[in-house]
């Protein structure tokens, strides 16, 4: 062995060892690249020695051309594996960044509900639709002709005094109940009707524990031809079976302007007689007004205070607790 061909080969194990030192300590894949074109490539030092391989004795040339291979190879081998741990880590990194703890505490939200007035107005529409009403709404400033006159209120009926309705500068009037709907229901409408309103009412009430001077009312309607009282309690019966359950109920004759004849219905509610609502059969001067014909059709109608009956089902004691916005009271429905 001459001293050149030890020269080279010593020249050839530093670059190994340079490029061993150099591809342990790359940490990107875009790095190790860079060391892979700078050792591996046509212009990279392996090639350079082999070109000096000229001044050897031919002899000599397999070994160092062997030599150079095994440098090649083993460094082949170094990037091969580094390659193979960056990518590892690169997908280990990823896994670790992506990790979600399903057993981590949420960020806590707060939920909105249904008002218990507005889940009253609702069950109780369903179970109308169910028997195939329509809803309906209409203004609360009204007219005395749809609050009074067409509801067959006398000129000098005692509900229309300063006293319990509260009248506009204007003349017009806030709604004391929802039959002003109806009325004008019927007046676009032609029979069979079968209508359910609900809408708010105004009072000229003191405010107490059952009294309001702003509640809610629901109100229905059934005009045809030949219907009966006995449709009336059957559809009153219906309606309270599906709302309370199977609750005992009874029918106390009443008056009220509109109808004729009119009741009262109580049902046995914890061991007590509790009056929910007002019916009746619709009264003939109420057809006449809106155009029908009362030798061809009759009809029933039902009233009730939305609150009354929220208070009842949810033992609230005190209607103000409705209009409160307290969210201690409204999160326990
Ligand atoms: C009630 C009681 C009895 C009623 C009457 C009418 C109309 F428009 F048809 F005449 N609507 N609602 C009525 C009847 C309301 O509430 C206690």
């Amino acid at each position: 062995m001459t001293a050149q061909t030890i020269e080279l080969e010593a020249q050839l194990d530093a670059i190994r060892q340079e490029a061993q030192a150099a591809i342990a300590t790359a940490i990107s894949l875009d790095q190790l690249e860079q060391l892979r074109v700078k050792y591996m490539g046509k212009k990279g030092p392996i090639p350079q020695v082999l070109g000096g391989m000229g001044k050897l004795d031919p002899a000599e040339r397999p070994r160092i051309g062997a030599r150079a291979n095994e440098v090649k190879e083993a460094i082949q081998a170094d990037l091969d594996r580094k390659k193979t741990d960056l990518q590892t880590a690169a997908i280990q990194a990823q896994l670790e960044a992506e990790t979600l703890d399903v057993t981590m505490p949420g960020v806590y939200r707060s939920q909105g509900r249904i008002h218990p007035l507005n889940g009253t107005i609702d069950q109780v529409l369903d179970i109308f639709v169910g028997l195939g009403y329509t809803v309906a709404e209409g203004p609360e400033m009204e007219t005395d002709y749809y609050n009074f006159e067409a509801l067959n209120f006398l000129p000098d009926h005692p509900a229309r005094d300063m006293q319990d309705t509260l009248y506009l500068p204007d003349g017009n009037l806030l709604r004391t109940h929802t039959s002003t709907v109806q009325i004008r229901y019927m007046e676009t409408n032609d029979p069979p009707i079968r209508v359910a309103v609900p809408g708010r009412v105004y009072r000229r009430d003191t405010v107490d524990a059952t009294h309001s001077a702003v509640f809610n009312q629901i109100e229905i309607l059934a005009i045809d031809e030949g219907i009966t009282f006995t449709d009336l309690k059957g559809t009153i019966k219906v309606f309270l079976q599906e709302l309370f359950g199977d609750v005992e109920i009874r029918f106390r004759p009443s008056f009220f302007p509109f109808t004729e004849p009119s009741a009262e219905v109580d049902v046995q509610w914890k061991g007590r007689w509790l009056e929910i609502l007002g019916c009746g059969m619709v009264d003939p001067n109420v057809l006449k007004a809106v155009g029908y014909d009362p030798e061809i059709y009759t009809g029933f109608a039902a009233g009730f205070g939305v609150e009354r009956l929220a208070m009842v089902l949810h033992q609230i004691d005190d209607i103000r607790r409705l209009y409160n916005s307290d969210l201690r009271f409204l999160k326990q429905f």
